[in-house]
């Protein structure tokens, strides 16, 4: 989406890992490690970068199984990012998320403005980057936008260890086996968005007009759904699709702390948010891109 609309060669990508040959070939790919501050201010420098998206991070499941490492990577990394953007005036956005919210939170909805008392690593490092970002901006001026992303459902990314990762998983088994093992309630609600959407509100916030932010951190907001809500849509075009149930205490503990819906009418009112995919919506674009990906790769 980005390429397109700055040209390609105007887009950088990066990662520690090599990258598919698909995007690979799309345009220029580097590597970037959010650890190693003077490979990141080589990157800057070298293609005179003005805006960094920073979404390196350990998700809610695999960060509690390393904290240490979470720790490291959402917070230590996002020194480095911070530091670089304010010595190099660069625009800077860092996502947050649903997780950066907790059992005292206001759950249906969360609003923008509320407690965060997240109880896992991942959500402390979320609201650390939030304050950081806010801080920044309030005393130096630094440009920090950030966006409380629900679950975010994408055809083309493999599940990276997050509590909301079954919603991409469930889609993959209907179109395999025809069976999805759940980890997950079947009435476990929580927020969810379609990857486009996701792409198209970061965008859309990016350029937004300074005068125009009453805040620097906004919750965007979508659909919310169950396993049960899903897998019913998905057996609208799957009927044979089985769904199991097996609920694993520490996910299930993460997404009982988590809102069940945002408000997000501070980012419809201040730059104009508005979501397209519904749940109807979501559930055919998914099950038409698996398919396409799975013939790619046969
Ligand atoms: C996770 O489940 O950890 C992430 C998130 C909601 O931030 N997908």
């Amino acid at each position: 989406m980005c390429r397109k609309q700055y040209g390609t060669e105007n887009v950088i990508l990066s990662d520690i890992k090599k990258a598919p040959p698909e995007v690979y070939r799309s345009g220029p790919f580097v590597y970037a490690d959010v650890l190693d501050y003077k490979n990141l201010r080589e990157l800057v420098v070298n293609n005179r970068i003005t805006w960094l998206v920073h979404y390196s991070a350990l998700l809610s499941v695999v960060g509690e199984a390393n904290v240490a490492l979470a720790r490291k990577i959402n917070i230590t990394g996002l020194h480095n990012v911070l530091d670089l953007a304010l010595e190099s005036c660069l625009r800077l956005f860092v996502p947050s998320t649903i997780g950066a919210f907790g059992p005292s939170s206001p759950r249906d909805p969360a609003p923008d403005l509320c407690v965060q008392r997240p109880h896992t690593i991942y959500g402390v490092s979320k609201v650390h980057a939030e304050l950081m970002g806010e801080y920044l901006h309030h005393k130096y001026g630094l440009d920090f936008r950030c966006l409380r992303y629900p679950g975010i459902i994408s055809a083309n990314t493999q599940p990276g260890g997050g509590t909301t990762d079954y919603a991409v998983q469930i889609f993959h088994d209907a179109l395999s086996t025809g069976h999805h093992e759940c980890y997950l309630r079947a009435d476990t609600r929580l927020p969810m968005m379609h990857i486009g959407d996701c792409h198209r509100a970061t965008v859309e916030f990016m350029h937004a007009p300074e005068c125009q932010l009453s805040l620097r951190t906004y919750n965007i907001a979508a659909m919310s759904f169950t396993p049960e809500e899903v897998s019913t849509e998905i057996r609208k075009h799957l009927p044979h699709l089985k769904v199991t149930y097996n609920p694993d205490s520490v996910r299930q503990t993460i997404a009982d702390s988590w809102p069940v819906r945002f408000d997000d009418s501070n980012a419809q009112r201040d730059w104009g948010w508005k979501s397209t995919y519904g749940l109807e919506e979501l559930v055919s674009d998914m099950l038409i891109s698996v398919v396409l990906i799975v013939i790619e790769i046969i």
